[in-house]
């Protein structure tokens, strides 16, 4: 209700437990449970199983689940057992996440992933280096491989140079991918362009320096990541196909100096392509929200469809993002990993379960799907 310009809450409820059309979806809320590396699949052949299941079905009352980051093809992975998409034993595994997720009565998307060269030759097939924009390592940046059954830290390997003549093979592998999600049961799928990965290194300034018609100018330096969400969108639809951006975050060594020049077209040839929403991260992933020297608020009025938030946000900042129209739907990331309840907990304004940084990455269910509920909690004591 506005009365003389000001906006009452008649019921005196938080933004964030409204209603909210997205694409084809009605989402109960507007808490979307952050895609989340967990390093969980199984050992091999990269496929989820059941725990996997139970972890996303414990999670099912956000209002949308993107589910962890996953690798499109053998060659797109970058760390230990993180799940892939490409092959039916990775589908079946998945089927069992989705009806899990839809019998709890919830919604899912899977972030569809290529690591270009944050990567390390024990990961890729046959052992060979990873392909990215142009043969430039990630100096000082690590990944996680790969040692018998556990697992160690390693610094990522110099890559190759993507041949012009590849690239349609990986937008292919991007149409077989997203085939495989909507085949698994997904609502639709999200694709990472952020955080340093190879659709974010084709963006960049530092990571590209190609001289065909890929790198150079921000007409090319767009044209790889475009080729993509078309070819998705041709299979999903626009209002099944969501995309993360992050534009300023120095994660992964990633660098683009002319930030703002290349990603406000981006986000409108997204709002011309009908996408159903953008996800951006706001400032340093997992790190500082500092948003000086980049507009986010401006950026956002280049999208006509939903628009995502995320990092570092606290019910507050949700609720004060929410109430100015700025952000339709906000992601948490750490909150959800300990909160199995996290929508339940902010509406009664109960405290939070702390996440345990040990357990993040790899393992089994300590850490994982042992996180209480409320009622859990309330029955423990
Ligand atoms: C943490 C560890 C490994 C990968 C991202 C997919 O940053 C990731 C990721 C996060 O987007």
């Amino acid at each position: 209700m506005t009365v003389c310009g000001y906006r009452y809450d008649v019921t005196q409820e938080s933004a964030l437990f409204s209603e909210f059309r997205l694409g084809r979806l009605r989402l109960p809320n507007r808490l979307v449970m952050a895609p989340l590396t967990r390093d969980r699949a199984t050992h091999g052949t990269d496929a989820p199983h059941a725990l996997n299941a139970e972890y996303y079905r414990q999670r099912a009352s956000a209002g949308l689940i993107i589910a962890e980051a996953t690798q499109i093809s053998p060659s797109g992975k970058g760390y230990a057992w993180t799940p892939g998409i490409y092959s039916d034993e990775q589908v079946a595994g998945w089927k069992l996440v989705t009806d899990a997720v839809h019998d709890a009565g919830g919604r899912i998307f899977l972030q569809l992933w290529h690591v270009g060269r944050i990567s390390h030759r024990s990961l890729q097939p046959g052992g060979v280096a990873p392909v990215a924009p142009s043969a430039i390592q990630a100096e000082g940046q690590k990944t996680f491989i790969e040692t018998g059954t556990s697992g160690d830290f390693a610094q990522v390997d110099t890559p190759r140079a993507l041949e012009t003549s590849e690239l349609p093979g990986i937008v292919e592998d991007y149409r077989h991918a997203t085939r495989n999600a909507l085949r698994a049961g997904f609502d639709g799928v999200e694709i990472h362009a952020a955080n340093g990965y190879l659709l974010h290194q084709f963006l960049s300034t530092n990571a590209n320096v190609r001289t065909d018609e890929y790198g150079g100018s921000i007409e090319n330096r767009l044209r790889f990541p475009l080729e993509v969400v078309k070819a998705v969108v041709e299979i999903a639809g626009p209002d099944r196909t969501g995309i993360r951006l992050s534009p300023v975050t120095p994660a992964n060594g990633i660098e683009t100096t002319d930030a703002e020049a290349i990603f406000f077209p981006l986000v409108q040839r997204l709002s011309d392509l009908d996408l159903a929403y953008v996800h951006v991260i706001e400032g340093a992933t997992a790190g500082p929200r500092d948003l000086k020297g980049f507009d986010f608020h401006a950026l956002r009025k280049n999208f006509r469809n939903a628009w995502m938030v995320n990092n570092g946000y606290t019910k507050e900042l949700a609720d004060e993002a929410l109430a100015s129209g700025y952000a339709d739907l906000v992601c948490f990331g750490r909150p959800f990993i300990a909160n199995p309840d996290l929508p339940e907990r902010f509406r009664r304004n109960a405290s939070l379960n702390a996440p345990n940084q040990k357990t993040f990455y790899g393992g089994g269910s300590e850490g994982y799907t042992d996180y209480p509920a409320l009622k859990e909690a309330a029955a423990d004591v």
